[in-house]
């Protein structure tokens, strides 16, 4: 649910980015924290975890109504790592970026880890969060997004994003876009 930091006037949106091991998903969040800002957390028994913050702006109908908002990304690992922030991680999300990877033999850990991740949070809470799709290895994969449309349900999907991974300005851009399609939804 996306909220709104009253004493600095920005919405903040909470997303996860998951997808199976070794996709580029903290690579993608690295970009993300670049253009924004980043953050690591979490103890010593379980590993540090990321979190990067992107700000954008809302399109009001006049430019007076614009307004600040801030995309909050958290890393889920899935069954890969223990991890403290357990349900609580979706608590009050907004979206969901998930990054299939286009690599043939990873196609099986692909399904298998978004089935998990649907386990994890609930049916129904995947169901009603726009989901942006991300191809990984796009490089050194012949997989593409359109393979997995279909066999991913849950979230009503934006357009997928393929694009080279290091094209981080673009990536940043899908994500802003991204950031519309969450406060459609959310306001
Ligand atoms: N060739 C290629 N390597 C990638 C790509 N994305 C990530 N990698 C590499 O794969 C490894 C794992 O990436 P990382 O972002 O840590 O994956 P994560 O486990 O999903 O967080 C790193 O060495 C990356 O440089 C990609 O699109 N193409
Ligand atoms: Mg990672």
């Amino acid at each position: 649910m996306a909220f709104v930091d009253l004493k600095r006037d920005v919405l903040v949106l909470k997303v996860v980015l998951a997808g199976p091991p070794a996709v580029g998903k903290t690579e993608r969040l690295a970009q993300l924290g670049l253009e924004g800002r980043s953050a690591t957390f979490g103890t010593t028994a379980l590993g540090p975890q990321r979190m990067a913050v992107l700000e954008t702006r809302a399109g009001g109908p006049t430019a007076r109504d614009e307004r600040k908002v801030e995309v909050e990304v958290y890393e889920w690992h899935g069954p890969e790592k223990a991890d403290v922030r357990a349900k609580g991680l979706f608590v009050g999300l907004d979206g969901l970026i998930y990054m299939v990877d286009g690599r043939e033999d990873r196609y099986i850990d692909t399904v298998n880890h978004f089935d998990f991740l649907v386990k994890s949070a609930g049916k129904s809470k995947i169901q009603r969060l726009p989901g942006l799709m991300v191809l990984g290895h796009l490089d050194d994969g012949l997989l593409r997004s359109s393979r997995f449309v279909s066999k991913l349900q849950g979230p009503a999907w934006s357009a997928p994003i393929e694009l080279p991974l290091d094209d981080a300005d673009g990536f940043v851009e899908a994500v802003r876009v991204y950031a519309e399609a969450m406060l459609a939804r959310a306001l």
